[in-house]
């Protein structure tokens, strides 16, 4: 299991009744073979839904390794601690500035190198497959981590749905670039649209999340509404918010955050202690609400702990230049 040779937990992780009861029928399930247990999703979310924005019902996921056995970081701080340089580059910024973000109508524009090419509004991306609660870590470049119960379905669903070509090697994922409802695009700290791109293999992995919710409602704007990348093995910054365009391409697309500094961001950005920013190290990470005095730094996991479901796309490869 990915988790193993993790931290010891802290005693404030100590799992709840509910989510213990959760876990062991779900191990009891897999050893009798099933492959999922039916359970009500609010069953894994570690507590009820917050009732600030609408439900975004789902199953619990059947994407192995999707779930981390770890406390859930709290709504308040999943909602409040954000990135999202498009409504200011302070972590509190997002929360307070992105109301002006106007979801609806919203399309997400399918295009380049693919046989069935589209615009998806988001109501038919909502229906295109079915909802699963998926509970990802979430690892910044900048040392800090979430645990975080995502709603969505694997990228790959839709990717298969607009059937790529021999050319398509990249996808590259556009989010919405306007100043009428983007205070932070008045500043140049980054090249305008924000892009992120992966490679086909990494972007069809059943682990990449298009998630639409969290904490089994739909996204609030700070975490990228409508629609959003999860991809839970990289830096956050890969996982791009508010997704406007999926582009299929041939070359390997640069991003927004190479343009900005190829030496500390590079294209493929997996979650490695092995290899530092060359500003700080990578090998350890704070847990957003364990910032008591008696928290400790976790250490951080290859591949951010999905190692075993991911280490094979990038077998033979060095690593450390391919950072
Ligand atoms: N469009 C856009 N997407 C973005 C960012 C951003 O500034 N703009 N920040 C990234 C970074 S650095 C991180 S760590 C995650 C944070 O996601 P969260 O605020 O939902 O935790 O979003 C990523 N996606
Ligand atoms: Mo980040």
């Amino acid at each position: 299991m990915q988790d193993r040779g993790f931290n010891h937990p802290l005693g404030s992780e100590i799992t709840p009744i509910g989510v213990y009861l959760d876990r062991r029928r779900w191990m009891q399930g897999a050893a009798a073979g099933a492959a999922t247990v039916a359970l009500p999703a609010a069953a894994v979310a570690q507590g009820a839904r917050p009732g600030k924005l609408a439900a975004l019902p789902s199953a619990r996921s059947n994407v192995a390794g999707a779930v981390v056995m770890e406390k859930a970081t709290s709504y308040n701080d999943v909602t409040t601690y954000n990135n999202y340089y498009e409504f200011g580059t302070d972590k509190s910024d997002p929360a307070r500035a992105a109301g002006s973000l106007k979801t609806r109508p919203w399309a997400v524009a399918v295009e380049g190198e693919v046989r069935k090419p589209g615009v998806f509004d988001i109501e038919s991306l909502l229906k295109l497959s079915p909802m699963e609660e998926r509970i990802y870590r979430l690892r910044c470049v900048e040392g800090w981590s979430m645990v975080i119960p995502w709603v969505g379905w694997s990228l790959a669903d839709l990717i298969k749905r607009v059937e790529p070509t021999g050319n398509a090697k990249f996808v590259q994922f556009v989010t919405l670039a306007d100043r009428a409802q983007m205070p932070g695009l008045s500043s140049p700290v980054l090249n305008w649209p924000y892009t992120e791109a992966l490679r086909l293999d990494e972007a069809m992995h059943p682990l990449t999340l298009l998630a639409f919710g969290l904490y089994g409602e739909v996204l609030p704007n700070q975490n990228g509404a409508p629609v959003r990348l999860v991809v839970p093995w990289k830096y956050g910054f890969k996982s791009g918010k508010s997704i406007v365009k999926i582009r299929f391409v041939e070359k390997q697309p640069t991003t927004s955050w190479e343009q900005a500094a190829s030496e500390e961001y590079g294209f493929y950005s997996n979650v490695n202690p092995q290899v530092d920013h060359p500003r700080w190290s990578q090998a350890t990470e704070r847990r957003i609400g364990e910032d008591g005095l008696f928290a400790k730094k976790r250490r951080t996991l290859m591949f951010n702990g999905y190692g075993a479901q991911v280490a094979p796309l990038y077998a033979g490869m060095d690593l450390k230049r391919f950072f």
